[in-house]
């Protein structure tokens, strides 16, 4: 009897392996954040602008939520959106938003203007 047992969580382990996510096909591009689900968005998100880019580059937050970045190269980078800009942020420093409506935020740097992010708020 205890052999069954045994096998049945050994048969459970191998499956619940396979089931891990492969690589996304195609580069892991995300559908431009439209269909990231009903996962339960966080209150709070961070970003970290490093090697000048967002990390992620696509984040979700809650409806009412804030999303903070902060940066970490040697030079000023700014975080600008349609209605909220964190003016030239330096170093170490860090800028918050609070959303209040849900939708997709883009936002960018205007110094570096390659450097483009995504905010979803759910
Ligand atoms: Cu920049």
């Amino acid at each position: 009897m205890k052999k069954m047992i045994f096998a049945a969580l050994l048969a459970f382990v191998v499956l619940a392996a396979g089931c891990t996510q492969p690589a996304a096909p195609g580069g892991g591009q995300q559908a431009n954040g439209t269909v990231l689900q009903n996962a339960t968005a966080p209150t709070v998100a961070s970003v970290m602008v490093t090697g000048f880019s967002f990390q992620p580059g696509s984040i979700m937050v809650a409806k009412g939520g804030s999303v903070t970045w902060t940066n970490q190269d040697p030079v000023p980078h700014t975080i600008t959106g349609a209605d909220f800009d964190s003016g030239n942020l330096d170093r170490g420093k860090s800028y918050s938003h609070v959303f209040d409506k849900a939708g997709t935020y883009e936002y960018h740097c205007t110094i570096h203007t390659s450097m483009k992010g995504t905010v979803v708020v759910q």
